[in-house]
């Protein structure tokens, strides 16, 4: 019974849940950055070879965070991690703080927080809510430098075992505003397989759609809300 309060759901987010507050997606025409694509700043080599380009990249996106806020959506999915009493997992892509800031607690950013940092040099993670650059010192070992604590590609996403411990278990799993391009994500549903139900709600069918059971079309502020009251009867 998956509508039972006591199911055990998951629920992977991408960037269509915070569209609606102002940021931007990837894969959208307007998903470019001065004429960079994500893959041409999102990776260790890019880093390697522009670090100030890839430092300035981060910093204009962590500055925009103070302009937005958290939609009826990540609302509606903060509401059901309150409301529900079984397991309850958020997977996010997201770098941005909008479930954090919205309430969400069982939450994991699968590809880092815009709002922290790592340290080159000891490995440390730790909170950074201003602009950083090569030149940025370690306040833990005083070495570094600090680099964005985002999952580039080529590098392990984090949190892995926990994410698929909890799809080999759930009844419920739940994709929101995520094109299916870029893996493990993109897998997660493969993983979960026929036996729980799974459900995608996105602006389009992504290009996971037909591992889906069902798919629901439309803005993630709109379907989210009434999926999370559908659930909570
Ligand atoms: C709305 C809406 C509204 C809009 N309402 N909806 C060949 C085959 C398979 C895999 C690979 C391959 N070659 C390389 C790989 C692996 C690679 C990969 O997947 N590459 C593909 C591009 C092919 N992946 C990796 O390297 C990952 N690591 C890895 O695989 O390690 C090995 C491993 C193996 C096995 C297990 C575990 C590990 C790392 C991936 C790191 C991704 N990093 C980025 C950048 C993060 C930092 C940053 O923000 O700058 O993460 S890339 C970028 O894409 C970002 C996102 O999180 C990610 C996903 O994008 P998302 O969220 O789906 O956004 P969009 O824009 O694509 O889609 C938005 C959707 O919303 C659209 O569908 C819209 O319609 C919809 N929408 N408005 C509802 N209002």
């Amino acid at each position: 019974m998956t509508s039972a309060l006591n199911a055990r759901v998951v629920i992977l987010t991408g960037a269509g849940i915070s569209a609606e507050s102002g940021l931007r997606t990837f894969r959208a025409a307007d998903g470019l950055w001065e004429n960079h694509r994500v893959e041409d700043v999102a990776t260790p080599q890019a880093f390697q070879r522009n670090p100030d380009l890839v430092y300035r990249f981060y910093n204009e996106r962590r500055r925009s965070l103070a302009t937005v806020q958290p939609n009826a959506a990540h609302l509606a999915l903060a509401r059901l991690e309150q409301a529900w009493s079984g397991d309850f997992l958020l997977v996010t892509q997201n770098v941005d703080d909008l479930h954090d800031r919205a309430g969400s607690r069982n939450l994991l950013h699968m590809h880092g927080e815009l709002l922290k940092a790592q340290c080159l040099a000891c490995r440390a993670d730790m909170v950074w809510p201003g602009d950083m650059d090569r030149d940025s010192p370690c306040p833990i070992c005083g070495h570094g430098p600090v680099r964005p604590h985002i999952v580039w590609f080529g590098e392990m996403p984090l949190e892995m075992d926990r994410i698929y411990q909890a799809l080999d278990r759930c009844d419920l799993f739940l994709a929101i505003g995520t094109s299916g391009h870029v893996y493990p994500a993109a897998g997660f549903v493969e993983a979960v397989g026929p036996r729980a139900r799974t459900l995608e709600l996105n602006l389009e069918p992504s290009l996971a759609a037909s591992a889906f059971l069902e798919r629901r079309i439309g803005k993630a502020t709109e379907l989210v809300p009434a999926f999370v009251e559908e659930l909570l009867g």
